[in-house]
């Protein structure tokens, strides 16, 4: 049976259960549960932290995955991916204070940048010739510049009200993401094949949607 990991409650949760409903797979799911079993197809269901799914996959805990390809590049395991899903589509951006002077990427030339996405920022300012000053946070990464704590910003946008909230401008996109559906890459013959059955099936779903 394959065991698919997708994010217990977050942003990716409600269209990740959607599209596996959608693929005519039938399970239970409750808020309490940590996995559930699909009543007709062999699919059992985990409910993880999205920072966890690239890792479980990697090692074989899960065979399946749906997570942020930001995610998914910052555990640096981008070979794990198996096909784009069009959903959770957003940006990983860099932002500075609305006043402050920019006119290129060379204005981060040495300037401290707070970021929750180090391998990322870090990988494409190296590409750039910038060496700046990471800061690496978990979150509420926007407040960083109004609290003094870094001069810029490496976030996730969607909309941009956040940035625009806290007084920040986007000033350069690092890198698009979308949710992706993953696979661990030593999958038996027999799981290899129903991850076709599924794959199958989501695409259907997805040419349906469109
Ligand atoms: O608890 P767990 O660790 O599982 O969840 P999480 O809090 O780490 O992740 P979650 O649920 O916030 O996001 C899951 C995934 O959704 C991300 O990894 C992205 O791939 C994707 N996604 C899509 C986003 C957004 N859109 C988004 N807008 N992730 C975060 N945001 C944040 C953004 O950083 C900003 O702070 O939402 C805020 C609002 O964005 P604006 O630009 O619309 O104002
Ligand atoms: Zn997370």
């Amino acid at each position: 049976m394959l065991r698919l990991a997708i994010q217990k409650s977050g942003r990716l949760s409600e269209d990740s259960l959607n599209l596996i409903r959608e693929c005519g797979i039938n399970f239970l799911s409750a808020s309490y549960k940590l996995k559930t079993e699909a009543t007709n197809f062999p699919l059992e269901i985990l409910y993880l932290r999205d920072d966890d799914i690239p890792g479980y996959v990697q090692d074989g805990v899960a065979d399946l995955g749906i997570v942020g390809q930001n995610v998914l590049v910052e555990a640096g395991f981008p070979e794990l991916e198996v096909e784009g899903l069009g959903f959770s589509k957003c940006r990983l951006s860099l932002a500075v204070p609305r006043a402050a002077a920019y006119d290129s990427i060379q204005d981060l030339q040495g300037v401290s940048i707070a970021t929750s996405y180090p391998k990322i920022l870090g990988d494409y300012l190296a590409g750039q010739g910038v060496r700046a000053n990471l800061h690496t946070i978990s979150g509420s990464v926007e407040i960083a510049p109004s609290i003094g704590l870094a001069e810029a910003i490496c976030d996730i946008v969607s909309s941009g009200s956040t940035l625009l909230g806290n007084g920040l401008r986007e000033v350069e996109t690092v890198f698009r993401s979308e949710a992706v559906l993953i696979a661990n890459q030593t999958l038996s013959a027999e799981k290899q094949e129903q991850l076709e059955q599924l794959q199958f099936r989501m695409q259907a779903v997805r040419r349906a949607r469109r």
